[in-house]
């Protein structure tokens, strides 16, 4: 087989089409490994930074991007020409939701229908996009046999291999994240397996290209739903007066049979709020409801409205409306250490706020501008004149480098959502 060949002698070309915060890292892993990579990515202002020998991806430093340009390995393309000199061809790019909740697998479809007329015999495709059960042999594979009547597992090989990446997160990397991959057929699956095993040491092969696909929004979804329970703990902490923090930090001390998720003012990103929807899409199309994951999104995506709730119940204890009042923000990236502010809770909660008639800011010193509720934002200094000026100060996302005793020590009043101000004295109210 060709592609085992060339990934044995060293000389395999592997082609990633999109080089988003999944296809650019894997880009790069595949070239420091020694095979040539092209890389396909549509965005032209994107390529011309990559080509420069800049990352936009935080995880992938500048220097990476710069010396695999300048040695060859690694190839900038914005169209599919260059696939067809590659071996194998994996497609990393973005599955959104439309406004409907369906999936929008319009990248998907063009990604394939760019590969499909160029492929080749022998070829191995590979989907990582995040996606429902059934994308690989329902969508991807009929647009790949189309042009020349050939068959996936006998005139080229197809799989799937879900991404495991968690952006800033430098414990887990792609070489020691267990991958898992699945193909249309044993051949498929057997030439994904190795492929990948040029990188990754721990390859997990699963029955189908299908299986595949659902591990990883088990993967996900487990995640939402268990998010979903402490945010309701959180409200019932509130009910019985309880501190939901130190119940789930005692519930952790179980060394056996529990896994501790932290309440927020909902949960971000472009993975856990859209997977277990893309997986509830397609169930419902198949007459199955799956409720407790539909339950799970409804719970974190009410977490918003109820920490506006609460920021509007500790101004109304001072005889305060949230109209006219000045509410600070703290942290409106996703989560902790990354700028990415897509899918942010904190952006609900400032297009809440404002439709309520607050002045609203943010200070996010990963985040200095974000589009929001219809206007840019500038994340503003953290000044002390901030802090004491705000009627309200709210901590969506706990970064690292906020001093937040000096927070609790300047603001009037303090609503942290993310148990950022733990032990420390100060007007503070917590989720
Ligand atoms: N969140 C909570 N409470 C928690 C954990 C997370 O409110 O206990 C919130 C976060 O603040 C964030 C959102 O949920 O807004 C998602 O958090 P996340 O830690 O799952 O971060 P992601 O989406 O960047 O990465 C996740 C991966 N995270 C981890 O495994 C820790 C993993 O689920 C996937 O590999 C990745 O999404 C993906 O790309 O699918």
């Amino acid at each position: 087989m060709e592609l085992e060949k060339r990934l044995r002698d060293g000389t395999a070309r592997v082609g990633i089409v999109g080089l988003g915060y999944v296809g650019l890292p894997l880009a790069v892993e595949f070239a420091r490994a020694g095979l040539r990579v092209v890389g396909v990515e549509a965005s032209p202002a994107r390529a011309a930074l990559l080509r420069r020998g800049r990352s936009y991806v935080g995880d992938v430093p500048d220097a990476a991007v710069a010396g695999l340009v300048r040695s060859g390995r690694l190839e900038v393309a914005v169209d599919g020409r260059a696939l067809e000199d590659c071996e194998a061809i994996i497609i990393c790019v973005q599955t959104p939701l439309r406004k409907s909740k369906a999936p929008d697998l319009s990248a998907v479809v063009a990604a394939c229908k760019a590969v499909a007329p160029r492929l080749k015999r022998g070829q191995l495709v590979v989907l990582e996009s995040t996606t429902y059960p059934g994308t690989t042999d329902e969508v991807v594979r009929p647009i790949l046999e189309k042009p020349n009547g050939w068959r996936a597992g006998r005139d080229f090989f197809l799989a799937f291999s879900p991404e495991r990446v968690d952006p800033g997160n430098s414990r887990w990397t792609i070489a020691n994240t267990p991958k898992v991959v699945g193909g249309v057929d044993a051949e498929s699956t057997r030439l994904a397996r190795a492929l990948y095993g040029k990188i990754v040491e721990k390859i997990v092969v699963v029955s189908s290209a299908k299986a595949a696909e659902l591990v990883k929004l088990l993967e996900n979804s487990f995640r939402a739903v268990n998010i979903a329970l402490v945010n309701e703990m959180a409200q019932v902490c509130r009910t019985l007066g309880l501190d939901v923090w130190e119940i789930v930090d005692a519930a952790a001390t179980k060394p056996f049979g529990f896994m501790p998720f932290w309440p927020g003012p909902g949960i971000g990103g472009h993975c856990i709020p859209k997977d277990p929807q893309l997986l509830t899409w397609k169930m419902k199309k198949l007459h199955f409801e799956p409720r407790f994951i539909e339950l799970a999104t409804v719970v974190n995506g009410g977490m918003p409205a109820y920490a506006v709730s609460r920021i509007a119940g500790m101004l109304k204890k001072e005889g305060r409306a949230v109209k006219g009042s000045r509410v600070l923000l703290l942290g409106v990236a996703y989560k902790p250490g990354v700028s990415d502010y897509r899918e942010s809770p904190a952006l609900d909660v400032m297009h809440l706020l404002a439709e309520k008639g607050a002045k609203v800011e943010y200070h996010d010193a990963f985040v200095p501008t974000a589009a929001a509720a219809g206007r840019t934002w500038r994340s503003r200094a953290l000044t002390d004149k901030a802090l004491k000026d705000a009627d309200v100060v709210a901590i969506l996302t706990a970064h690292k480098g906020v001093d937040y005793a000096r927070v609790c020590r300047l603001a009037r009043r303090v609503f942290d959502a993310r148990n950022a101000t733990a032990g420390l004295a100060g007007r503070v109210e917590r989720l």
